[in-house]
């Protein structure tokens, strides 16, 4: 970035420092992940400049052509991807696709039913500050206070009570298997659309590692970064019945000029998601996420339902004696990333919490396997004896920082 170290130097530290970060920190963030040299680059390219307010072979400026061939990729990609007819690839993020998807099947005031984010669910699910909770009745649903699973005898009471437009399906912190087929025989019984919002479990959905709600939802959702592994944005797949509401919604219903580069990043994410290493990688994630959870069980760690089915699991901090936010900046001054996150019915309010969210994907895509899995939870137990010890953090990031120089990321890159 010769370019940018000239002509803006504050930005190449801050982008510097952000390298360094990433390359010499374990990132355990269940919702990151690290994308290859090629998304970067397609992220960086001319087509941040074109305007192309439409979709392929209808757009309201001329000059198109070449940003179409790139949306036409994307959009082919992932129907291939995830075996629907239909995709829009126009998302900014989740939250977007989300509400396109509330938009083109609800009027402002309708029901809708979503997973209560206190449980493992998302602001977008009907969070009474985000536009969802403000625009829509929202009946939110939880996980059974003893499996911490989602409670789907409540999930059906709840639907015939209150017969909701829609019903919306998903999490950000849940750690098991989603089961889409029972949602969507919820929704038909009570004549509610399903939606599926697959953002965290998408890259496990893609390769079939996660059963796919693809069948049973009008519209499924996701963000393209999290497991998923591409540029960050947003994506709808539907099929041909409810495409069109769908198309309108998003543009001109919710978003303006599309990001183009964005666009073709998501197109490369999308071709590499199709290659068989791709599987393999989403193979890994699971049996990381195995072996962290049974090394973390075995260092006195409890776990939101015993452990996990997916990428990411909820360690519940009250038997260390420990809040979820002191746990995050103790574990950050030891070079390790989580995010403090509520546990099901938390005694702590949200932005103390009593438990830290843990997930593999970024730490599975630079190379770590089981032996550094036992090694992070060997480093929690550490830190978690003795969090207010500026020696022991200091010791564990060197340490990490030694681990991290064995798996680079982006060996050679400098801003
Ligand atoms: N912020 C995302 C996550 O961390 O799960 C959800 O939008």
């Amino acid at each position: 970035m010769t370019n940018l170290r000239k002509s803006d130097p504050e930005i190449a530290d801050a982008i510097q420092n952000e390298i360094n970060r990433q390359e010499f920190g374990v990132e355990l963030i269940a919702s990151e992940n690290n994308v290859t040299p090629a998304v970067l680059e397609a992220m960086g390219s001319v087509m941040t400049n074109k305007y192309a307010e439409g979709y392929p072979g209808r757009r309201y400026y001329g000059g198109c052509e070449f940003v179409d061939d790139a949306e036409r990729l994307a959009r082919n990609r992932a129907k291939e991807l995830f075996g629907c007819t239909r995709a829009n690839v126009q998302p900014h993020s989740g939250t977007q696709a989300n509400m396109a998807a509330f938009f083109a099947l609800c009027d402002p005031g309708d029901t809708v039913m979503g997973l209560s984010l206190a449980h493992g669910g998302h602001l977008s699910h009907g969070h009474p500050l985000n536009f969802s909770g403000r625009f829509f009745n929202i009946i939110p649903y939880e996980v059974d206070p003893e499996h911490h699973r989602i409670d789907m005898d409540q999930v059906r009471d709840l639907a015939k009570k209150h017969t909701p437009k829609m019903i919306m399906v998903g999490a950000s912190a849940y750690p098991r298997t989603i089961d889409f087929k029972t949602f969507g025989e919820i929704a038909d019984e009570v004549g509610a659309k399903l939606v599926a919002d697959i953002a965290h479990i998408a890259g496990l959905v893609a390769v079939g590692l996660h059963p796919s709600p693809i069948p049973y939802a009008a519209y499924t959702t996701t963000t393209t970064h999290k497991t998923l592994r591409g540029p960050r944005g947003g994506m709808i797949l539907t099929d041909k019945k409810h495409y069109k509401a769908l198309q309108t919604n998003v543009f001109p219903g919710i978003q303006g000029g599309p990001l183009m580069h964005v666009i073709a990043a998501k197109a490369v994410a999308f071709r590499e998601a199709l290659q068989p290493e791709f599987k393999t990688y989403q193979e890994q994630v699971l049996a990381n996420a195995q072996a962290l959870s049974a090394a973390f069980l075995a260092q006195g760690f409890d776990l939101v339902s015993g452990g996990t089915d997916n990428h990411l699991m909820l360690v519940d901090l009250r038997p260390k004696k420990l809040k979820g936010q002191q746990f995050e900046d103790s574990l950050h001054r030891a070079g390790i990333t989580v995010n403090k996150n509520a546990i099901p019915f938390d005694p702590e309010p949200p932005m103390v919490a009593s438990g830290v969210r843990v997930g593999t994907p970024a730490v599975t895509t630079r190379g770590f396997k089981e032996p550094e899995m036992k090694q992070i939870a060997d480093w929690f137990a550490r830190v978690a004896e003795a969090p207010d010890c500026e020696e022991t953090a200091a010791k564990i990031k060197a340490e990490v920082e030694e681990l991290c120089r064995k798996f680079p990321l982006y060996p050679g890159m400098e801003a």
